[in-house]
């Protein structure tokens, strides 16, 4: 069994490619999630790349293409980023019991972590190529290969040139204090704060500037959200939006699902995240179906690209009890109470209220 320098605890949904993620009594233990335990997420199998000959290749609508050696990359300046990493696909069991969804992962509530990332900004980069006025997305191509459709292909996808151009947009070559490890794209990986995790290629190898989004399947089918009507069978896959900035997300990590409580005060915890780097500034709880809300406690954090850690107390009365969390952020934004309301067939972008279940009795006397 391949581990990857993982933790054993790993949840792990697919052993080839490997696809795994923090159980959810880890997944909050610490602010930046120790690497053993951040979620993986590969459409292929991790390529291994030789650090001396590995060159980065910039073109396309840009005055001075660039080729760059790691130790070229290294004479930019270096900045540091802690951001949160989710995966689009994440919660999408929630979405599969609703409705099957056959051929995806399904993902629990672990593909999401946090880390402290080093490397150069892409836009330091981009300032020394000169992107053209045609310029107008950034695509990026990894090293792994993939099959889709009887075709073996580079994992890419694409931002808009506007994006790239903020200076949180790393390529970072180090994670949380160490060289970025193999399996999340060492050596180099591109980190997009606040947008999907799909957009962080790993093991980057070329960067190309084009008038129009990335033609890589991961970005032109893949990806994209589609109406609850869309069906593989009949979908335009033109038709979907691409998706980019992350929603606006809440997750209850205690207690977990099935959890046994006792009844009365019962703490409750979690962590919180929007998309574009938008404040969380409020977070709430129910234990009685969204009648009435608790407003929880956020821990302080000045990380605008990180998760949000929140705890709150419920007092839960013996019986079967359903607990939801829902966040708001700073645009007043907040999510749809059910499933159904954010059900597609890709399964993507799952933002409705997290609902654990548990079960309260008074302890045997
Ligand atoms: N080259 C490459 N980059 C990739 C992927 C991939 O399969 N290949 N998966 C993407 C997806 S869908 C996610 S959610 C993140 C996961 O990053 P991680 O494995 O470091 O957590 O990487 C992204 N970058
Ligand atoms: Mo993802």
């Amino acid at each position: 069994m391949q581990r990857h320098g993982k933790h054993d605890a790993l949840l792990v949904r697919s052993e080839h490619p490997f696809n795994a993620g923090p159980p959810a009594d880890r997944l909050r233990a610490r602010f930046l999630t120790p690497t053993e335990l951040f979620f993986v997420r590969n459409h292929g199998e991790a390529p291994e790349v030789d650090r001396g000959a590995f060159r980065l290749r910039l073109g396309g609508e840009v005055e001075q293409p660039l080729e760059l050696s790691l130790a070229d990359l290294g004479a930019f300046p270096r900045r540091t980023i802690v951001a949160t990493l989710q995966c689009a696909g994440n919660r999408r069991q929630e979405l599969v019991r609703h409705r099957p969804i056959p051929h995806e992962l399904p993902w629990g509530i672990e593909a999401i972590s946090t880390a402290a990332w080093a490397g150069v900004s892409l836009a330091d980069l981009l300032a020394a190529a000169r992107p053209t006025p045609a310029a107008r997305h950034v695509a990026f191509t990894g090293l792994d290969e993939t099959e889709r459709r009887g075709e073996r292909f580079r994992y890419g996808g694409s931002i808009p040139l506007e994006r790239a151009l903020a200076p949180e947009v790393l390529l970072a070559t180090e994670m949380s204090g160490m060289p970025l490890p193999a399996i999340h794209g060492g050596p180099l990986r591109v980190l997009v704060p606040g947008w999907i995790g799909a957009r962080s290629v790993k093991w980057l190898a070329e960067i190309e500037l084009r008038a129009t989004p990335s033609d890589n399947y991961f970005q032109r089918v893949a990806y994209r959200l589609f109406p609850a009507s869309a069906g593989p069978e009949t979908v335009d896959w033109e038709s979907g939006a691409m998706l980019g900035e992350l929603p606006v997300v809440s997750l209850i990590t205690a207690p977990e699902e099935d959890a046994r409580l006792a009844p009365g005060p019962t703490r409750i915890e979690g962590v919180a995240l929007s998309g574009g780097g938008r404040e969380i500034v409020r977070v709430e709880v129910t234990g009685d179906g969204g009648a009435s809300w608790a407003t929880a406690a956020l821990e302080p954090s000045s990380e605008r690209w990180a998760w949000r850690f929140w705890r709150a107390e419920l007092d839960l009365a013996p019986g079967e009890r359903e607990l939801a969390v829902r966040a708001w952020d700073a645009a007043a934004q907040t999510q749809p109470a059910t499933i159904a309301e954010v059900w597609n067939f890709k399964g993507y972008a799952n933002n409705a209220w997290h609902r654990v279940r548990v079960r309260v009795e008074a302890p045997p006397r």
